[in-house]
């Protein structure tokens, strides 16, 4: 085996962030491993993923990455091209092209194909002189990226041809002679490139093929489509085919059994990226690489430069180069996946990620480790991860039960239907479903065990010495579709998929249940938004905040019953996630953004993809570490780290008022508590000893006494009073102009 891998770490990109790191800023971290198109221009080889761009410098084999938050329209990314003024082209799948002008390093985005009456999703773009030609999932358009105000869409073709008379994916675009040539799902079609003077609207000016008509094509789903010396050449889910321009008609051109992903014509040579390998035409005949020291036989692209040298983009295994009759293998720092579902941190500050079929992920700070190399991990789907009171980590799977991770000696262990009381589902006793973990304060473990064959509801595994208690239907645990679990204060808030929420008020006894009191709350008893209860949140106030599938809902306890939180444009209106910060902010995660409630109840910020850096606007899951103020928001499409800037004061003493000096003018200007926790109070003195003012549940001062007046210039003092009693004192200088 002569496979090498590269595991090519950014250190020094990812220092610098950190080094320019400030409140407000956003970091993307996206598993590059599926690649969808590489072109290689000036020793570069540029690579669209689905998790942004990756580029290998082919020279000295460093890789550098680049997301949103380089400048990126959008993560997922189907097709690169470089325009003849040297500027790169990427086509994403949320409708964004993207430019990037690499000798001014400036990056333009441009949102013509995603306003409008609808999205397109762009799967392929060519550039062609002053035009684009991009396809999508309706058709072909040609865009003038120049013409005002920022770029138009000129004319939108979706009906290619008599025979392709239906809105079909493209896959394929490709420009010979005078001719573009078309490859969809559907079919190929081509016409004269010159939609000036032919009307391409008219679907009589294309030409079009379907396996059911044309003769001698017996596949019509077309990935790729190029020329080899102008003779038309399409890659299909079965093979190759070569157009006849004489009669009109398509040969068999070998490898039938193969998807033929992408065609490249050079050197003479014509290359074919395939399921199952590289296959090389030349004289005459194909003959494929050996695979051999591939980490990934399945070729999405590949590009050849002038020495011979093959560079691949495989499909979920990164970047292959061949040289000299050997395969190597590049594999980009980053996470196993792009989907996150929950986040823990634990006491030294790492990041464990449930990334479902991806598994699951530890990140350190500076690189990023999969866990299916852990046996107990291996490939099943993790769902959720939590820590315990003894920081070991507790991972619920759907099909494999629940994983432990003891963090003293870092050993694993197993929860299955063989050695606990969870239960698999009918039919399928083995498959065992938790797709939660709840830990209460005394540190029991709570899992609630989806769909489990018989009665069994609710697994605890006991703090203290792992024995187990367990709760049934006969319980009051009425549905086995429990989706999330939330223990506080003796209280386990379980979140069905189909009868609401039920609040099971264990009152700190688990093993006797002759002191728990069940409340259930429904759409029709309790008022929530729907009986679909995504998660359950309790904030520092004591206020339960419920996330369901038509929005979000808290409890009034004196009333018995939830009301409904209305949300702004454009989130909502599934309630995926909800986390409380120490400033008891609350961090709201929809399918359509992320938006942030403060502690007086108003939306404060709204997150997405369009007014901020968050990777994706369908948030998952969110974990906020209240040590550092960082908040980690799990995506479909990536995880984002936000620096909230909210650290609380360890120690009250560390509470900074700023700007000091406070100089006041207008009497519009604020002075700010940083670092102040929730619910501290404080209370601002002269120095003799007179109070001017007490401040209560925010941390900000206008100005002015008690009675409204803008103080006098000189010295303050302020008081600060924790929570738990702890005091400290501070001065303030108040210049008057
Ligand atoms: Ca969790
Ligand atoms: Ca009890």
């Amino acid at each position: 085996m002569n496979r090498i891998i590269h595991l090519v770490l950014i250190f020094s990109i990812f220092l610098f962030k950190l080094g320019s790191a400030g409140i407000g800023d956003w970091t993307t971290y996206t598993n590059k491993d599926e690649v969808q198109e590489v072109v290689l221009k000036d020793e570069m080889l540029w690579c669209a993923t689905t998790g942004g761009v990756a580029v290998l410098n082919t020279q000295n084999d460093s890789v550098t990455q680049l997301t949103n938050v380089d400048g990126l329209g959008g993560n997922y990314l189907s097709s690169v091209a470089f325009d003849s003024g040297g500027n790169l082209w990427l086509g994403a799948q949320n409708g964004t092209l993207t430019k990037y002008d690499l000798t001014e390093n400036n990056w333009d985005i441009y949102y013509n194909f995603i306003s409008g009456e609808r999205m397109f999703l762009i799967r392929e773009i060519v550039a062609d002189g002053e035009q684009l030609w991009v396809g999508s999932d309706v058709g072909v358009s040609v865009f003038h990226p120049d013409k005002p105000p920022h770029g138009e869409i000129t004319e939108t073709y979706r009906r290619l041809g008599e025979l392709l008379n239906v809105e079909a994916d493209v896959n394929s675009i490709h420009l010979v002679g005078d001719n573009i040539w078309v490859g969809t799902e559907k079919g190929v079609a081509y016409a004269p490139k010159d939609y000036r003077t032919v009307n391409l609207m008219d679907p009589k000016n294309w030409t079009s093929f379907v396996k059911e008509s044309s003769p001698g094509l017996t596949d019509d789903y077309v990935y790729t489509i190029t020329d080899v010396q102008g003779e038309i050449v399409i890659g299909t889910k079965t093979g190759i085919f070569r157009f006849d321009s004489l009669d009109s008609s398509w040969d068999s051109f070998g490898l039938e059994n193969r998807r033929v992903k992408d065609l490249e014509y050079k050197n003479g040579k014509l290359i074919a990226c395939t399921n199952g390998g590289l296959y090389i035409y030349e004289n005459g005949a194909w003959s494929r690489l050996s695979n051999t020291g591939l980490l990934s036989t399945d070729h999405n692209s590949a590009a050849m430069d002038d020495s011979g040298w093959l560079w691949v983009g495989t499909a979920g295994k990164g970047i292959s180069r061949y040289k000299d009759e050997q395969w190597e293998n590049y594999v980009v720092d980053g996470p196993p996946g792009n989907l996150f579902l929950d986040m823990e941190v634990d006491a030294d500050g790492n990041l464990w990620c449930a990334n479902e079929n991806d598994g699951a992920s530890c990140f350190d700070g500076s690189g990023w480790v999969s866990l299916s190399s852990v046996p107990e991990i291996d490939r099943h789907s993790i769902r959720a991860v939590e820590k315990d009171k003894e920081d070991n980590l507790w991972f619920g799977s759907w099909g494999a039960g629940v994983m432990k991770m003891n963090r003293e000696d870092s050993t694993w262990f197993r929860f299955t239907e063989k050695n606990s009381p969870l239960k698999g589902i009918a039919g399928y006793p083995e498959y065992v479903v938790v797709n939660d973990v709840a830990v209460d304060e005394m540190g029991n473990r709570w899992l609630p065990n989806w769909e489990s064959l018989d009665s069994t509801r609710l697994v605890c595994v006991l703090a203290d010495n792992d024995s187990f208690a367990v709760y049934y239907d006969g319980d009051g645990i009425k549905s086995i579709l429990m989706l999330k679990a939330k223990a506080r204060e003796g209280h386990l808030y379980i979140c069905f998929r189909d009868i609401g929420l039920l609040d099971y008020y264990y009152n700190w006894t688990v093993e006797d249940k002759t002191d728990d009191r069940v409340t259930h709350y429904t759409q029709t008893d309790g008022r929530l938004s729907s009986n679909t209860v995504m998660s359950a949140e309790v904030d520092k106030d004591g206020t339960l905040w419920v996330g369901t599938s038509a929005g979000l809902d808290t409890l009034d306890s004196e009333w018995g019953r939830f009301r409904s939180v209305a949300l702004p444009d454009p989130l909502g209106p599934q309630v995926n996630v909800i986390a409380v910060d120490e400033q008891n902010n609350k961090w709201i995660g929809t399918e359509s953004g992320l938006g942030v409630i403060n502690s007086r109840g108003q939306f404060e910020h709204i997150f997405t993809t369009f007014n901020s850096n968050i990777c994706h606007n369908r948030v998952l899951g969110i974990k906020i570490d209240e040590r550092t103020g960082e908040v980690w928001i799990g995506t479909e499409n990536g995880l984002s780290r936000y620096e909230s800037g909210i650290v609380p004061a360890q120690d009250l003493s560390e509470v900074r008022a700023y700007p000091n000096p406070f100089v006041l003018g207008e009497g519009t200007e604020t002075l700010t508590f940083d670092r102040l926790p929730y619910r501290a109070k404080i209370r601002i003195f002269t120095v003799a000893g007179e109070l001017v003012r007490e401040i209560n549940s925010q941390d900000t001062w206008d100005g002015r006494n008690d009675a409204g007046q803008l103080v006098s210039g000189g010295v303050y003092l302020f008081y600060v009073t924790g929570p738990s009693g702890d005091k400290a004192i501070g001065k303030i200088a108040v210049i008057r102009e």
